[in-house]
């Protein structure tokens, strides 16, 4: 936080940050970003948390699947522990300042930067990427602008969204530069812990995602005691027993699955990966996998219980969305009046 207030004195400390409803949440998602941004709210920093359901169209969605996802994952969010009279949870699509943002932001990025980002290279790779949405190429500038439209000072995500945010930061600077101001903050990415990309269960290279086609690369936040342990014993590991080191020849580097489990267990814990390897050196993965499977089940367990709880209650999370809209308005609107001020556009 200090080094924050340093990067960009005269702006409040703020947090944001946001998971598309394009699937089921994963293991990945819940230690990536949700764990974290609930651990955020002790630090005494203003927390904003968005479902960003603009986001998940820029591939098509089931209107009604959509209209579920974006309940489940606000179901998640209270399940982990964030608390609407704490943080501010909403649905991006409420608040119309996101797509106002991002209109005027689409116009100081360059097309040249979006074609770089590697999720739009990963998510058209073996397509056509002329026929893919233009808003899957544009969706780095909707991230610039959900962030800068709150003068978010610090972004928690997973490693995955590295790269988007160093774009988001790359918008602002050239949108202080381009109209002589110093209007948006430069965003720090927080990315932290020991799970900070969860790789698939079926392949250590590839990050765990919920869009993936195989339902066995993942754990899914809603997935039951016996189905965890199942994928966790079927993940794909190497025949050789957990070494007594993470790092050097004899270490993890070259073995990304058994690298993968470790990470894992290391963050359901709440230890370092360190801490793990000195607890198991030695073992097999006939003796870490069931304990891995038993952390995991005991971890998710009640958080899966409760988002089954809030999910029977559909119209109290639209509540909570609908209240949470109007606050997070309240600190978008200034915001992008002054932005419009800036540009030259004439208010009311
Ligand atoms: N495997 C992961 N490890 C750590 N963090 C992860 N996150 C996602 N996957 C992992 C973090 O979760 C937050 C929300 O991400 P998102 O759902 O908005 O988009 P994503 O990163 O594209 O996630 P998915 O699961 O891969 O979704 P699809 O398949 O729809 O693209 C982010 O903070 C992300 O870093």
């Amino acid at each position: 936080m200090a080094s924050q207030a340093a990067a960009n004195p005269g702006f409040t400390p703020r947090i944001f940050s946001g998971i598309q409803p394009s699937g089921g949440m994963t293991l990945g998602n819940y230690l990536g970003a949700l764990k974290r941004f609930a651990e955020k709210q002790d630090e005494g920093i203003e927390t904003i948390y968005c479902v960003v359901d603009m986001h998940a169209i820029t591939v098509w969605q089931d209107p009604e699947k959509l209209r579920h996802q974006t309940r489940e994952i606000t179901a998640a969010y209270l399940a982990s522990g964030i608390d609407p009279a704490r943080s501010i949870i909403f649905n991006q699509s409420q608040v119309s300042g996101h797509a106002e943002l991002a209109w005027i932001l689409n116009c100081v990025a360059r097309i040249g930067w979006m074609y770089r980002m590697t999720q739009f290279k990963d998510k058209t790779a073996g397509k056509n990427a002329e026929n893919s949405s233009l808003g899957l190429l544009a969706y780095p500038s909707l991230m610039a602008a959900d962030i800068l439209l709150y003068h978010t000072t610090q972004v928690p995500v997973g490693e995955d969204q590295k790269q988007h945010l160093e774009l988001t930061r790359d918008i602002a600077a050239k949108f202080n530069h381009d109209y002589g101001v110093d209007f948006f903050p430069i965003t720090e990415p927080l990315i932290e812990g020991s799970a900070t990309r969860v790789m698939s269960l079926r392949d250590g290279t590839k990050k765990m995602s919920k869009s993936d086609p195989s339902d066995a690369s993942r754990i899914n936040l809603t997935d039951d005691a016996d189905t965890i342990a199942k994928k966790i014993r079927k993940a794909t590991t190497d025949p050789n027993p957990l070494p007594d080191t993470l790092d050097g020849l004899d270490g993890l580097k070259d073995r990304p699955e058994a690298r993968n489990l470790v990470n894992i267990y290391a963050a359901l814990e709440g230890v370092s990966a360190e801490t793990v390897i000195r607890e198991f050196a030695g073992a097999q993965f006939g003796t870490f996998k069931p304990r891995l499977a038993d952390l995991a089940v005991a971890k998710l367990s009640p958080i899966t219980e409760a988002m089954n709880r809030y999910m029977q209650d559909p119209a109290e999370i639209d509540r909570i969305l609908g209240e949470g809209a109007a606050r997070a308005d309240a600190i978008a609107s200034p915001i992008l009046a002054k932005t419009k001020e800036i540009v030259g556009m004439i208010g009311r």
